[in-house]
């Protein structure tokens, strides 16, 4: 595969561009670890092939990278100059309005991601180079490319450490709904070539929480989709969601400044408190129809712009659960 389509950089005469990169990138709006390690790791992938690949995003890291995550150092561009024969591939985001804001659509090569929503849209444009599937990481789709490529030995310990992670954060621990038996396999190898402490789990969550609770604002700017909704009659929904161990502490100590947060961003505001440590979510809005319609779709009683949904939900899992109801009713 070398050297068919890529070329030496010093093979570069003035202004003509010969060589092809891949940029391997992810959403706009906020980088999250899945997303991060995914594309670290299939770059990796894409280099060891021989193709010439770079993981980049120009998005504001959330707290799921944590400092001891940044601190490994992976190779990661934030800032790239785009050449005009660059194409891309998309990790953990497939909805065109969220896509990293360089990238050309007509020129996205391959997407791995686990949102639905954009099966049949990218099925038209790339046909099977689009790997769409609602299962718990985006990480767990990237180690199986590793895997089927017959090149999972060569794998370096850094990628195997940060798609753990990914598959810890985007499973919370394993036990959001989403979690499949794909996930689990993935951990458990990619665990063998980690290298990580033994209860890195706990302390990877701990760090997350120190520093959600340090700036709890930031930390849902960051965990913030405007987007719409089935069901719910607005065009500018602002969806937030926190990821933390002691879901409670933020709900009794911090109601305010995320009601401010929140409605800085939309009045139509709705956010999931993620419980991970008693394995539920909260729902807070002070919107009397955004209330309205998580009664309706999800099944939670609002008691002063407060819900316990009494299970665990994910973002993507709600949205999901919209587009179902949508479908059925
Ligand atoms: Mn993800």
């Amino acid at each position: 595969m070398r050297g068919t389509r890529s070329f030496q950089k010093g093979a570069l005469r003035g202004k003509v561009y010969l060589t092809t990169m891949k940029i391997v990138t992810s959403g706009l709006s906020f980088l999250d670890i899945d997303a991060y390690a995914g594309c670290v790791a299939y770059a990796e992938l894409l280099n060891l092939q021989g193709v010439e690949a770079v993981a980049f995003s120009s998005a504001e890291m959330n707290e799921s990278i944590t400092q001891t995550i940044r601190s490994w150092g992976a190779s990661f561009a934030a800032s790239y100059e785009l050449s005009p024969h660059d194409t891309f591939v998309l990790i953990d985001v497939s909805e065109p309005e969220f896509l990293e804001k360089i990238v050309d659509i007509d020129r996205v090569e391959e997407v791995i991601d686990h949102h639905v929503g954009y099966e049949k849209f990218w099925e038209e444009k790339i046909g099977k180079r689009a790997d769409i599937e609602f299962i718990g990481a985006a990480c767990t789709q990237v180690y199986e490319k590793w895997v089927e490529a017959g090149l999972f030995d060569q794998m370096s310990e850094l990628s195997a450490r940060l798609l753990v992670s990914g598959i810890l954060d985007n499973t919370l621990n394993f036990q959001a709904g989403v979690t499949t038996e794909r996930d689990h396999h993935a951990y458990r190898e990619l665990l063998m070539k980690a290298n990580l402490p033994d209860d890195w789990s706990r302390r990877y969550f701990e760090e997350r929480e120190l520093s959600i609770f340090a700036d709890i604002s930031k930390a849902l700017i960051n965990d913030t989709k405007i987007m719409t909704l089935k069901h719910l009659e607005s065009d500018r929904v602002a969806f937030g969601q926190l990821v933390i161990w002691d879901g409670r502490r933020a709900v009794q100590g911090y109601r305010e400044v995320i009601e401010k947060t929140m409605m800085n961003k939309s009045n139509d505001w709705f956010v999931n408190v993620v419980s991970i440590g008693d394995g539920r979510s909260f729902f807070l809005s002070s919107n009397k129809k955004v209330t309205m319609w998580a009664s309706t779709i999800l099944g939670a009683q609002f008691h002063e712009g407060l819900a316990d949904a009494g299970k665990l939900w994910l973002r993507k899992e709600i949205v999901k659960t919209a587009i179902l109801k949508h479908e059925t009713l």
